[in-house]
């Protein structure tokens, strides 16, 4: 399968929980570290250059971003988290952010959380994985930037990943590149199995 085959479209950004969208279409939940590669991955996935980048202009950074895939599958792109100059009221108004949008953890579909393949998850992305552990949803662990790491590394990267996020043997962790198209398919083929 494929996404956005007939038209994909930024719908919306939401800044409190008024604004989240719950329509009853399934919801695939993306978050990550600023940087991380959240925007470029759904790029990937919809074979667009410029869908997510496009809605994420300075200051709706901080907003639940919301995709509408052939009219049937939201991505939701969630704020970026872990920016080192990022102001103290910018990361409490992510938490409270964060605290409205998994109180109601039946609106998530799947959530594919993204880490840097190259680094140690950090404490912040330990954080955001107890956030999805807690909220009961499936989720999956993309390590993105894999192109960055050597391949005699790579078995060694997942596990540390895997690791230091604590996640279980049934847990999905996953290389990727949303710059080469690493594993593209792969992570279609899960996102679909969700969303039949
Ligand atoms: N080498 C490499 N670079 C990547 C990859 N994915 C993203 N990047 C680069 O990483 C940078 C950040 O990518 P974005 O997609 O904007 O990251 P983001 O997580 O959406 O960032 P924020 O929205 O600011 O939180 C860009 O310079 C991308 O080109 C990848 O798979 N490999
Ligand atoms: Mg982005």
């Amino acid at each position: 399968m494929s996404f956005c085959i007939k038209n994909c479209e930024f719908v919306k950004t939401a800044a409190d929980s008024a604004g989240f969208i719950s329509d009853g279409r399934p919801q695939i939940v993306f978050s990550g570290r600023s940087n991380v590669g959240k925007s470029s991955v759904i790029n990937s996935l919809v074979r667009r250059k410029n869908l997510a980048r496009s809605s994420s202009s300075p200051g709706k950074t901080t907003n639940v971003n919301y995709f509408l895939i052939d009219g049937k599958v939201y991505f939701v792109d969630l704020p970026g988290y872990g920016y080192a100059r990022a102001p103290d009221h910018e990361r409490r108004r992510w938490g409270s952010l964060m605290e409205s949008f998994f109180a109601r953890p039946e609106r998530i579909t799947l959530g594919i959380m993204l880490v840097d393949m190259r680094h140690t998850p950090t404490r912040d992305d330990e954080t955001m994985a107890e956030w999805f552990k807690r909220s009961g949803r499936p989720f999956a662990v993309v390590a993105n930037k894999s192109d960055k790491v050597k391949r005699a590394q790579t078995d060694e990267r997942l596990a540390d990943i895997r690791g230091t996020l604590a996640l279980g043997d049934g847990a999905r962790v996953m290389e990727f590149s949303a710059e080469k198209g690493v594993n593209r398919d792969a992570l279609t083929a899960v996102i679909g199995e969700y969303i039949q």
